[in-house]
């Protein structure tokens, strides 16, 4: 669908107003030393992939309720990325999980992509569910678990997986296991990690040259007494061990309720270990709720963690930012819509920190100036940057009205039910 002629009925909506309201930021940031237009092209660069299984109808253990024109394939889900990216201008790259999204052929689904104006950045493995012929069960583990035949085949494939994204021209190998435990005992701790290392080891070796390999640690689920990468530390430990081309992934949902992630993103950081990012919002668990939509204030900290690293040009620091949500009761292309711009925004007013100031308050012992720094840059509300970034790439000033304008959906819907 071309969303040409809602973007420029949106244009004409809403311009007059987005310039006033721009002006009027741009005449506060400069007296704050801030150049609107530097931090404009900062939001127009920033990127945040989409995950293809985000753009299909998510569920719980009680229940899946499926929206109108869902994705019947692989196709069907990087259009549908590729809807999000004409909206949002910021999530040109996509990743694919293998084998839900395992592709006939990948050459035909890389010039899908491109035409959709996207690139498929990760693969993502899973052993955490048995597929339909598979010879051996992952229902007490995969990459860690006490059979070394069980071990073999899921590091065969995590090994295809690589394969596939070769020929997909993606260049990042992300591995998440539901490996561990739900009764103590169950899982002897020590020798369960070393068989994981052992396994990750095979699949580290098989990686092409300038891939990299993300780890990402998660507390419970669906393992509910111990998991073998359970935390960040854990993480660190076997990203160190496999080689530098191993990288810890951090998704925000996978630490206890009240867990400092900020601080967990600094120490990656300074270890010179933090690959990437799994955003999302949570209340309790590991709740996958849309980026933003929780904890904004959290959001903008660890942003604000990276921009400070960005400023001082951390060694090797080079972050790769994703989506990772279901989207249970909402159309999940306004759900990542709105998602990837929460995360662009968290970024843009991380970008405004004064931080010479800030440094000056830390040195001189002044919490309250401190705050009141940060807190300045999370309070403005950057949306006139964010949406005249947009409009200068050519896409909506309001994405979610013109969405709904376009009847996308509708149209999905229709399609999708007549084959
Ligand atoms: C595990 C996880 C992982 C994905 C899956 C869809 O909770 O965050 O990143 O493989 O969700
Ligand atoms: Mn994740």
């Amino acid at each position: 669908m071309d969303l040409q002629p809602f973007v420029e009925s949106d244009h004409r909506r809403l311009m007059t107003a987005l310039e006033e309201d721009y002006w009027h930021l741009g005449r506060q940031l400069a007296r704050r030393d801030v150049d609107i237009e530097a931090l404009t092209a900062r939001a127009a660069a920033f990127r945040v992939a989409v995950p293809s299984w985000g753009v299909a109808t998510g569920g719980t253990r009680f229940g899946r309720f499926a929206g109108p024109g869902e994705p019947r394939d692989v196709y069907d889900k990087i259009q549908d990325c590729g809807v999000v990216h004409a909206l949002t201008g910021v999530t040109p790259r996509v990743s694919l999980h293998i084998p839900w999204d395992r592709p006939e052929d990948p050459s035909a689904l890389r010039e899908r992509a491109a035409a959709c104006g996207l690139c498929i950045s990760a693969v993502n493995s899973n052993t955490f569910e048995d597929q339909p012929g598979q010879p051996r069960s992952y229902k007490f583990g995969s990459l860690a678990h006490t059979d070394a035949a069980v071990r073999a085949q899921a590091v065969a494939h995590n090994v295809e997986c690589i394969g596939i994204g070769s020929q997909l021209g993606a260049r990042e190998h992300s591995v998440w296991i539901g490996d561990g435990g739900n009764f103590p005992g169950q899982v002897h701790a020590r020798r369960a990690l070393e068989r994981y290392l052992e396994s990750l080891r095979q699949v580290y070796a098989a990686l092409p040259e300038g891939w990299r390999l993300f780890i990402e640690h998660k507390l419970y689920e669906p393992a509910f007494y111990s998991t073998i990468l359970n935390d960040w530390g854990t993480s660190y430990h076997c990203a160190r061990e496999l080689g530098p081309r191993a990288w810890c992934l951090v998704d925000l949902g996978h630490h206890a309720p009240n867990v400092n992630v900020e601080i967990i993103v600094a120490r990656l950081i300074q270890f010179g270990k933090l690959g990437g990012f799994h955003f999302n919002d949570s209340k309790y668990g590991d709740d996958d709720l849309d980026a933003g939509s929780i904890k904004p204030f959290q959001l903008f900290l660890i942003l604000n963690e990276l921009v400070d690293a960005e400023r001082d040009r951390v060694d090797g620091f080079e972050p790769s930012y994703m989506l990772d949500q279901p989207h249970n009761v909402t159309d999940p292309i306004e759900s990542l819509t709105v998602s990837a711009m929460e995360v662009q925004r968290a970024y843009v007013q991380a970008s405004l920190v004064d931080r010479p100031a800030l440094d000056e308050c830390q040195e001189r012992n002044d919490p309250i100036m401190a705050l009141a720094v940060l807190k300045q840059a999370f309070l403005t509300d950057v949306s006139p940057v964010l949406a005249m970034a947009r409009a200068r790439g050519g896409r909506p000033i309001d994405p979610v009205a013109a969405y709904r304008a376009s009847g996308y959906r509708a149209a999905a819907a229709a399609a999708r039910n007549e084959n």
